[in-house]
């Protein structure tokens, strides 16, 4: 009888679903933070970063500090000339990753990203099939659209078996 597969299925699905859609905190550099001498491209390239995820960049101000850059501001290690683009200075900045695409950050000082490798860039991947629900509703209550997923799912797999 399909009927209880489906709530099998169901339920299985809802329970799996805010495991999948759990978004990270990335400390850039790990426990070396946001500095000089260390190989961002080495620390970026076994991480795959999504919609939803955030990068944490954790230095000293002064001398460090974050600009978001686009590729030839990265390559050339330049910061951007708009007024609007303020570099990020708090020492402990969290950056969320909110569309999919190639990301470039550098720090600005000194010759901190020409010479001694203090720059980033990242490729950020669609999101993960649904939203994360807050930690105080986690397990407790689904989002409407955890729930039409997992409806979804559920009746796809109930007519395939
Ligand atoms: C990259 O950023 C620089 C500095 O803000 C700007 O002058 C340039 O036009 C940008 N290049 C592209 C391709 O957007
Ligand atoms: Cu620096």
């Amino acid at each position: 009888m399909a009927s209880n597969k489906f709530v099998t299925l169901v339920t299985l699905v809802m329970i799996l679903l805010p495991t999948i859609a759990m978004a990270t905190d990335f400390i850039v550099g790990g426990d070396s933070g946001w500095t000089t001498g260390v190989d961002y491209s080495n620390w970026a390239k076994d991480k795959t970063f999504h919609v939803g995820d955030a990068l944490v960049f954790k230095y000293s101000n002064p001398p460090h500090n974050v600009f978001k850059v686009n590729g030839t501001g990265f390559k050339e290690c330049v910061k951007p000339t708009a007024n609007d683009q303020a570099p990020l200075t708090s020492g402990n900045d969290r950056i969320e990753l909110k569309t999919p695409g190639n990301k470039w950050y550098i720090c600005t000082a000194a010759n901190h990203c020409a010479d001694l490798g203090q720059k980033l860039v990242i490729t950020v991947m669609d999101a993960a099939p649904a939203p994360a629900p807050s930690s105080a509703v986690r397990g407790i209550i689904f989002s409407g659209y955890q729930v039409f997923a997992a409806a979804v799912v559920g009746v796809f797999l109930a007519v395939a078996i």
